[in-house]
């Protein structure tokens, strides 16, 4: 293997990856622009070894988007709606509740709560659909809210975004979900999703919320109008934060879906480009301890390649999950637990069953 990646002209960075030593700007880049995904692979699974061993994480988890209602409409989303649109919906308090109180008899460990920037619902939806949602389910973890959400929140509330944290927390969030960091660079967010939060904006929500304590995770969304250099730097820019608050739990990359989009003309992503973004950015992101292959978003059969190409955790059973599905998603809706076992003993991994904070709930 190690000639192989000589041979690929990656000598110089497994070099650096055997000692431990941090990956430059360069190097990302020079990754990318390789289509040598074995040796890449390769590379990225050492890492992935000594971080995780063999260990392949999942969990019970399930997905509330509470509204479509969004005033960003970014150009690669097909959730976000406008409040005029036939398509529009949100949910009232009851609903949402009716939604966790459906699946009580499964072992859901998490709840998965996003939505868009919504125009008109107060603030004071939002406590109480954490309050609604504990009352249903008290020992439940609500990852909610992207950092765009939780920056509207804080504008909502008249409150700093730490006040605005603490407040969401004492009526029942647990932690953050990676959403709507997409690409960091102002050119990306100028022509695709110009009223959003700034990518600054989003790492200063992130930060904060890790000095309240608080866990989140990381995403990017590639495979639409982004160069290599674009998806480094917002690897680098994740990789600095990190450094600062050690609060990020995981990465997901995001594979761009394209039907019902403004950006409906560029094709999917496909299966190289998938497993390079899981193993670069295994291999860039030296201080995050977990890689999410999200099946959703590249499929059950690629996420468990992607066991072997540096990522260590599928997500979950998930369900009703609308984002990729609008968006043209073939595989989205619900995954058994069985066969996401079945998926990881396959790749001859060891299905763990986490919690959200990856606590390990059993060992299959
Ligand atoms: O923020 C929007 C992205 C995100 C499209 O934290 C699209 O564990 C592909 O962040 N094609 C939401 N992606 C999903 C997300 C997520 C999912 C699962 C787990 C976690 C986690 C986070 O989806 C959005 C946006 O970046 N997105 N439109 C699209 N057409």
């Amino acid at each position: 293997m190690e000639s192989m990646v000589a041979r690929a002209g990656l000598g110089d960075i497994l070099e650096k990856v055997k000692a431990g030593e941090r990956l430059t700007f360069d190097d990302g880049v020079r990754l990318y622009q390789s289509n040598d995904i074995l040796a890449i692979g390769y590379m990225a699974n050492l890492v992935r070894e000594r971080l995780n061993g063999d260990n392949a994480y999942y969990i019970y988890n399930q997905h509330v988007n509470y509204s479509n209602i969004c005033t960003n409409l970014c150009k690669f989303c097909a959730f976000g709606k406008d409040k005029d649109s036939a398509q529009a919906y949100e949910m009232n308090i009851e609903q949402v509740k009716a939604k966790i109180r459906e699946r009580l008899d499964e072992p859901i460990s998490e709840v998965h709560v996003v939505g868009g920037i919504h125009p008109d619902l107060p603030y004071s939806y939002y406590l109480d659909m954490l309050r609604g949602i504990k009352e249903v389910r008290p020992e439940i973890h609500i990852q909610g809210f992207t950092c765009v959400e939780i920056a509207h929140l804080a504008e909502l509330a008249g409150k700093s975004v730490a006040d605005t944290l603490e407040e969401l927390v004492a009526a029942g969030l647990g932690s953050i979900p990676g959403g709507g960091a997409e690409v960091f660079s102002p050119r990306i967010r100028q022509i695709t999703c110009e009223k959003k939060l700034s990518g600054e904006g989003w790492l200063e929500v992130a930060k904060t919320a890790h000095r309240l304590g608080l866990k989140s995770n990381a995403t990017m969304l590639y495979g639409h109008i982004e160069t290599i250099e674009e998806r480094v730097e917002h690897l680098e820019m994740l990789r600095n934060a990190q450094d600062e608050t050690n609060g990020f739990l995981t990465f997901i990359p995001l594979a761009f879906h394209p039907k019902n989009t403004e950006l409906a003309d560029l094709s999917k992503t496909t299966g190289l480009d998938d497993l390079k973004n899981i193993a670069v950015s295994r291999l860039f992101l030296d201080n995050f301890p977990h890689i999410k292959g999200y099946w959703v978003m590249i499929g059950p059969k690629l996420a468990q390649v992607a066991l072997s190409f540096g990522a260590d955790d599928m997500d979950g059973t998930v369900k009703e999950e609308l984002i990729t599905k609008m968006a043209g998603g073939e595989t989205s809706g619900a995954m058994a637990d069985t066969e996401l076992i079945r998926l990881i003993r396959e790749a001859g991994r060891k299905p763990v069953l986490r919690d959200t904070l990856y606590n390990v709930i059993e060992e299959k």
